[in-house]
């Protein structure tokens, strides 16, 4: 029994120390990014002018259309000057989502091919991808 207890207490450790050591990877791997993430959309984030690490500003705290709470530029926007105005553009291959259903990449934006002049997708076509391409049928 003496024999038996220490060997049992080892491997009750290594039992408690295995899945305490990966949770403890679990909880430290995604730690530093969202501190990071967390840092980015409450310090400098919000001042209207592009810090280190930015790459738009709008001049409000919290997300606004086409720049993040976090400051990165939304997909399919084009963020120009300090605060940052962000817009989208139809016919730049790039969905925006909720304000572009599709884009094909034209200049200038074209209808009645599946894709409209301002990126919507038109009736009896279906649109995939980026730029977009689209095909008549339901
Ligand atoms: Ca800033
Ligand atoms: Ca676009």
């Amino acid at each position: 029994m003496n024999v038996l207890v220490p060997g049992f207490s080892n491997g009750l450790r290594h039992a408690v120390a295995g899945p305490l050591l990966v949770a403890l990877l679990l909880v430290a791997l995604p730690g530093p990014a969202c501190v990071l993430d967390w840092d980015g959309g409450s310090s400098l984030c919000g001042n209207g002018v592009i810090d280190s690490g930015e790459e738009c500003d709008d001049g409000q705290a919290g997300a606004k259309e086409g720049c993040s709470a976090s400051c990165k530029i939304d997909h399919g926007y084009h963020c120009v000057n300090e605060p940052s105005v962000c817009t989208t553009t139809c016919g730049d291959g790039i969905i925006a989502p909720g304000v572009e259903e599709c884009d094909q990449e034209q200049s200038p934006p074209t209808s009645y091919d599946g894709c409209s002049a301002d990126c919507r997708e038109e009736p009896n076509w279906t649109c995939s991808g980026e730029p977009s391409t689209c095909v008549p049928g339901l």
